[in-house]
């Protein structure tokens, strides 16, 4: 499994490195058949797993940074919070655009942005972002 930035590099944020294998049983014939997202840190893997020769049942989770805690307010991803993203966040706390224009200013995750997190932005362009 890997996680790509919205630019196309490996993201190091999923699992250090930006991939992960999994092996789970003792024959090595593990399968992946169904990826989803419980929520926005934990990816759920199905599939199975070969045991001395019978499949059996698998599930596995992976817990993922968040994307807001990496930079909070940085809308674009561009790795900093610019006078542009911090008109985005405005824009949606105006409901003039949808949070998903800005997923890593809304830092509580309750598809809104407000004054509070508009600040929260505002010091992480003066400060810059947490190392990650
Ligand atoms: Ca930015
Ligand atoms: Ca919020």
């Amino acid at each position: 499994m890997a996680q790509f930035t919205p630019s196309g590099e490996l993201d190091t944020r999923f699992n250090g490195t930006g991939m992960g294998t999994l092996r789970l049983g003792p024959d090595g014939a593990d399968r992946a058949q169904a990826v989803t997202f419980l929520g926005p840190d934990h990816l759920v893997v199905g599939g199975y797993s070969g045991v001395f020769g019978f499949r059996q049942f698998a599930l596995a989770a992976y817990e993922t940074t968040p994307e807001h805690t990496a930079c909070p307010g940085d809308c674009d991803g561009d790795g900093t919070v610019r006078v542009n993203d911090l008109i985005t966040m405005v824009n949606v706390a105006l409901g003039n655009a949808a949070v998903s224009a800005c997923t890593a200013g809304d830092l509580n995750q309750d598809n809104m942005i407000v004054v509070a997190e508009i600040v929260a932005a505002v010091n992480t362009a003066l400060n810059g972002c947490p190392a990650a």
